[in-house]
């Protein structure tokens, strides 16, 4: 956790997600998955300085890679998988961070270096 002041084209890229989600976001997490040998497990954006309910827009650069969602409990709920690829924007509302988990899972298929945004509410 070591914040930084936004960047000129961060806000530029917020302000897009902001009128395509309208929400106004005060927050971005960058990840950068190097090849397939990084990637992020099972959990959800849940951390107390979230707001709860709040949406989350995720915006992807770079090499497409799995993005799988499984509910927290309901074992019989379908699970289900998207590719996110280069420019795609995906909007996480409500109460999706409560009942379900998400992840990017590594892989040993050659990929291209990605980087991701999570735009956020945080209080
Ligand atoms: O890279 C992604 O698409 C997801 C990243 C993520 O889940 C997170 O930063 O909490
Ligand atoms: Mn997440």
């Amino acid at each position: 956790m070591n914040p930084h002041p936004w960047t000129f084209t961060l806000l530029e890229i917020k302000q897009r997600v902001e009128q395509l989600a309208q929400v106004s976001f005060n927050s971005v997490l960058l990840n950068l998955y190097r090849n397939g040998s990084d990637g992020v497990s099972w959990h959800s954006d849940d951390e107390l300085e979230l707001a709860p309910g709040q949406t989350i827009a995720s915006v992807s650069f770079g090499g497409t890679r799995r993005f799988m969602m499984k509910h927290k409990t309901k074992t019989e709920a379908a699970k289900f998988e998207l590719k996110l690829t280069h420019g795609s924007v995906l909007l996480m509302r409500g109460e999706t961070q409560q009942h379900w988990l998400h992840q990017v899972p590594k892989t040993k298929k050659k990929v291209d270096p990605r980087i991701n945004l999570t735009f956020r509410v945080i209080r």
